[in-house]
């Protein structure tokens, strides 16, 4: 039976893999960390900082851990605020947790790792659209540097020691349970809660600025697929490419208004528009799916509706929503 710690289960992301894993594995076998407290009611829940190995390491005994999803990190903007700070936790973060994989391996009680890169080891070179698996990579931010060499650490740590470590490039990911944390693709999901308040959405991206996202129903399913896939099937051990669907702010507002057509957005592109402008429009993960067969579910108008139906409970004045949803 597996035994399954995530570290930076407070996240947008880590929150809900808790509960998939859970669903999946029971949540007796799910153990949630992160360096404050149980913000999510998690039934198995450790504090840790992801920069302590001794604690980690002393965790990964205590519970006879199997697999490990390590998501702590500082995102694209909250990282440009603090480069140094966001290398250090990215980078000796994944590094803690890829040494005591080296550790249990040589000990004969292997682990397997997940670790999250993105879209934004990318950089404006790499051709933007339908961007290739292998090509030019040159980020421009000390996040998306930090998510390059992370690539390049868990496939240096496969081919020398073995470890099992898999990974993911993650498009901007749009979810309503848990907010997101400091990211340039945040406005996907504030925009939502602005139109569900009859508020007018000051937009920080130009209209035309296309990205490619993914519905968190979608990235969680593409995470458990590859942590679950037989090892001899992971042919990349970098990170993946997992598409979901790529859209631009104007796009995105168009089907909002579908459904509630008073709905008004501006643009008023600032600090973040560059870095956004720096990553793809649109991936190819062609290998992905054919190493672990993924394919994305969630399209934009399924997202859209999803979204409005989760999130207008939570709005102190709900607003009719035009489409039975
Ligand atoms: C960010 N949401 O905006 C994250 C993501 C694709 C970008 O890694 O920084």
């Amino acid at each position: 039976m597996e035994q399954i710690l995530v570290i930076g289960a407070n996240g947008q992301i880590g929150s809900e893999l808790v509960l998939a894993l859970s669903a999946q594995h029971g949540a007796e076998h799910v153990i949630a960390s992160d360096i404050g407290g149980n913000l999510h009611g998690a039934a198995q829940y450790e504090q840790l900082d992801v920069l302590d190995a001794a604690r980690m390491a002393q965790l990964i005994e205590r519970h006879h851990i199997t697999q490990v999803y390590q998501l702590a990190a500082l995102l694209s903007v909250t990282g440009e605020q603090a480069p140094l700070r966001a290398w250090s936790l990215n980078m000796d973060g994944l590094l803690n947790i890829l040494e005591i994989a080296r550790k249990r391996d040589q000990a004969g009680t292997p682990l397997r790792v997940f670790w999250p890169s993105s879209i934004a080891a990318f950089g404006p070179s790499t051709p933007a659209v339908a961007t290739p698996q292998t090509t030019i990579m040159d980020p421009t931010t000390i996040y998306g540097i930090s998510k390059l060499a992370g690539e390049r650490l868990c496939e240096y740590y496969f081919h020398k020691f073995g470890v099992d470590v898999r990974s993911i490039r993650y498009p901007g990911i749009i979810s309503y349970k848990s907010p997101p944390g400091g990211g340039t693709t945040d406005y996907a999901i504030a925009i939502f809660h602005a139109a569900l308040q009859g508020d007018c959405y000051q937009c920080y991206l130009g209209p035309d600025t296309t990205l490619p996202m993914i519905y968190m129903s979608d990235a969680i399913r593409a995470t458990t697929l590859l942590m679950d896939a037989p090892a001899a099937q992971i042919r990349v051990r970098s990170s993946y490419n997992v598409a979901g669907v790529s859209f631009n702010p104007q796009q995105l507002a168009q089907a909002i208004q579908r459904v509630l057509p008073q709905f008004e957005i501006r643009y008023a592109p600032d600090e973040r528009q560059a870095i956004a402008a720096s990553w793809p429009q649109s991936l190819d993960d062609i290998q992905a799916c054919a190493d672990w067969g993924w394919q994305a579910q969630v399209g934009l108008e399924q997202m859209v509706d999803d979204m409005l139906k989760n999130i207008a409970p939570l709005q102190t004045k709900p607003l009719k929503l035009e489409r039975l949803l």
